[in-house]
């Protein structure tokens, strides 16, 4: 079978983020992507090379591309276009830091990739390490390792460089008096915490008190936690892996279940594509207004 290996839809929206009703449009009128069905392994087969190139495709759609320039198109043709987007696909030219970071990672530089950042480190606050260098910089992994530049390890790697980094900050922060009290969580199917824990330090740095329930919290639980914590605040991490046709509904539910007197905030890339947010749930995708609408609750509070 060489690369390929047996995926089915709903695997492939996870390695996607795109649906299969989608998929099925897209084979009917341009051609693409066509798995085999391969009777002795039971399900529809698709090629390694087919996921990273809807991969990249729901890069470009998001860069606004049509499906029509490009469904279906080679992989390189596809890598060449992402790197033509401004900020070369988030690549962010306008930080040629991040750049040299990618290269040491790519090269599994990884002590000196963590010397970089220390040293990044010392030049600015906590709010501006994690807001304008390890958020563009975790986006960059991504889109590094979907263009093929950087291996799953290498993505395991910087994420556990980065995990450490943003335990460290959360020593010895207190909280400030008048500021609310929060309950950090991702929803059911959510496994990526690292836009959490970047929104954890800002906030706590910010002078919130900070909970960390971690991944996978089902609404049920969070709810239980925030009543029996006297939490003020729910907030929660989608990543751009999450099914976005999920979004709404999961914090629609959150919304019903928590008293009306506890806030739920909501971040992340998963939560880019909801326009209007459900009654009595706001959502970031910057951190800093997070921080800043932080202060603004707190000078209410006092
Ligand atoms: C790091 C990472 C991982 C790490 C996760 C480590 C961890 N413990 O969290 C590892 C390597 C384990 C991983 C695994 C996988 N991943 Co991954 N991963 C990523 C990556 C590079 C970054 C995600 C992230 O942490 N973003 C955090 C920040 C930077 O992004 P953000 O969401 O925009 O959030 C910002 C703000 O909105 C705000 N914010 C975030 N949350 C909140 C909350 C509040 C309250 C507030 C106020 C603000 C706020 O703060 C952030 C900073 O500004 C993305 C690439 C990408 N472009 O997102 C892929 C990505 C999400 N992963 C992807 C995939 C496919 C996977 C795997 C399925 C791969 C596999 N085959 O194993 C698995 C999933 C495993 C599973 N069981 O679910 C795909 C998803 C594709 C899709 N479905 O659309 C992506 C997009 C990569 C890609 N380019 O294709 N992944």
């Amino acid at each position: 079978m060489g690369n390929e290996r047996i995926i089915g839809a709903t695997g492939l929206e996870q390695e996607t983020g795109l649906g299969k009703d989608l998929l099925r449009k897209w084979r009917a009128r341009y051609g693409f992507p066509i798995p085999e069905y391969v009777r002795e392994q039971g399900g529809w087969l698709y090629t390694d090379q087919q996921i990273t190139q809807l991969r990249l495709i729901r890069r470009l759609l998001d860069g606004g591309f049509r499906p029509g320039q490009i469904v279906g198109a080679p992989t390189e043709h596809l890598t060449a276009l992402l790197a033509s987007l401004p900020c070369g696909g988030e690549i962010c030219c306008e930080r040629p830091v991040i750049e040299e970071l990618i290269e040491l990672l790519a090269s599994n530089a990884i002590e000196a990739l963590d010397e970089r950042l220390e040293r990044e480190r010392r030049k600015c606050s906590a709010r501006e390490f994690v807001i304008d260098l390890l958020a563009p910089l975790t986006t960059a992994v991504g889109d590094a390792w979907a263009a093929g530049k950087l291996a799953i390890y290498q993505e395991h790697l910087c994420s556990s460089l980065l995990m450490a980094r943003l335990n460290e900050e959360l020593r010895g922060l207190q909280a400030q008096p008048n500021y609310p009290r929060i309950i950090f969580a991702t929803p059911g199917e959510e496994t990526h915490v690292l836009g959490l824990l970047m929104a954890r330090v800002v906030l706590a740095d910010s002078g919130a008190e900070c909970l960390d329930l971690g991944a996978q919290v089902p609404a049920e639980e969070l709810n239980q936690a925030a009543q029996a914590c006297r939490a003020d605040m729910v907030a929660l991490s989608f990543s751009f892996a999450y099914p976005r046709r999920k979004v709404r509904p999961e914090l629609l539910r959150l919304r019903h279940l928590l008293p009306a007197s506890v806030a739920i905030w909501a971040g992340g890339k998963g939560v880019e594509a909801i326009r209007r947010p459900p009654a009595g749930v706001s959502l970031f995708s910057d951190l800093g207004r997070a921080a800043e609408m932080l202060h603004e609750l707190a000078g209410v509070r006092s």
